[in-house]
């Protein structure tokens, strides 16, 4: 194991987006994105994700250098259309309008569509906390999650990411997939041989299995808490999907592109002014109040605490990144 600085694996990424067809202005935002998970210790969209887009660019499936089309459709509302590049560079592109939109009306929904999500979603929502926005981003992905009582995969991974600003300027942030598991997380289990904990996924038969090898080739994923993460699943792909004009992800065919890995879907993002309910300090306040009932109820761990640890430690030491995988990226940049 060596250890690496953040800007050096930003760059060392960018290298391989743009040597992978990506635009500067692309290869940017993934690199940091892609970069920004590996720092905060969230294994399953860090660097573990490299060889997906590079496979994913290789097949033609998506357009890396893609120019994302934002519509301003009401007083509350931009549609943007990703013009099957990816989702970050659409938000990117829609967040000036959509803030400007937020000062005037309080709130607004962004509806990216045509769109390719194969990252975290809390980079989507934690820089709208951070300056006293509260966020809720909603992504659907590809069919490998049974509806509750089904037997075959219509829902996707479906994560949900949620960002709100705390009293002392930090801010309070969950992402989560609404299946039993991230997909990403199943592949590393099959690559490092670990059982799945029971109630994760089926067999290619339906039968429960806590095998990775036997969800990931031709089985399926579970929702999380049963019909309550089904439900919640349903959900995402409506706000993703239906409401944005993206695909659902059952709709997601990739065949004439083997080796793509990037579902090409949508997200719904909902952006909220919390001082609209009052006033921004009130709010944070109220905020503080559940927390602190939190952690005297015994929750010592707020979701996001151990991404900030691992981030303020690996900014300070490097971040940790074996010979082999760092060779291997080197080898990517080339082209
Ligand atoms: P996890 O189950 O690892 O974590 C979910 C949330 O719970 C996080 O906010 C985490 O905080 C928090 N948490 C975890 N353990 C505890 C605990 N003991 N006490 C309190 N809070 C806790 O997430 P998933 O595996 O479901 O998802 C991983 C990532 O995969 C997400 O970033 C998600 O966006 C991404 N994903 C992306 C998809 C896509 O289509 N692009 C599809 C599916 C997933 P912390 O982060 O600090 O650990
Ligand atoms: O980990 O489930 C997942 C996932 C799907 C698309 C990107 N990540």
């Amino acid at each position: 194991m060596t250890r690496i600085d953040f800007d050096a694996l930003v760059a060392l990424l960018r290298r391989i987006f743009v040597a992978h067809g990506a635009s500067a202005a692309v290869a940017e935002i993934l690199a940091r994105n892609c970069a920004g998970a590996e720092r905060d210790g969230a294994a399953s969209h860090g660097l573990f994700r490299i060889d997906g887009y590079v496979s994913t660019l290789q097949s033609g499936w998506v357009d890396p250098r893609a120019v994302p089309v934002v519509e301003d459709v009401g007083a509350a509302f931009v549609r943007v259309d990703a013009a099957n590049g990816f989702t970050q560079p659409a938000l990117a592109a829609a967040t000036p309008r959509a803030l400007a939109k937020v000062r005037e009306a309080g709130c607004c929904v962004v509806a990216i569509r045509r769109s390719h999500h194969f990252a975290a979603l809390w980079p989507d929502v934690e820089p709208f906390a951070e300056q006293g926005l509260v966020a809720l981003a909603l992504v659907n992905s590809m069919a490998v999650v049974v509806p509750h009582g089904g037997s075959r995969p219509v829902y996707g991974t479906n994560p949900m990411g949620f960002a709100a600003p705390r009293a002392d300027g930090g801010i309070l942030v969950f992402d989560q997939a609404s299946s039993a598991m991230a997909h990403g997380d199943v592949q590393i289990a099959r690559r490092e041989g670990h059982a799945l904990p029971p109630g994760t996924g089926v067999d290619a038969d339906g039968r429960p299995t806590t095998d990775p090898a036997a969800v990931l080739d031709g089985g399926a994923l579970l929702a999380f808490g049963g019909h309550k993460g089904s439900g919640i699943a349903m959900m995402i792909e409506i706000m993703a999907a239906a409401l944005t004009g993206g695909q659902f992800s059952f709709e997601v065919d990739w065949s004439a592109h083997p080796g793509a890995q990037t579902p090409c879907t949508g997200q719904c993002l909902i952006l909220i002014d919390p001082a609209r309910g009052g006033t921004l300090a009130g709010f944070t306040a109220r905020v503080e109040r559940l927390i602190a009932q939190m952690h005297a109820a015994g929750q010592d761990r707020l979701p996001g605490d151990r991404r900030f640890a691992t981030r303020a430690q690996t900014l300070r030491e490097g971040i940790p990144i074996s010979a082999e995988r760092l060779a291997r990226l080197e080898e990517l940049a080339l082209g």
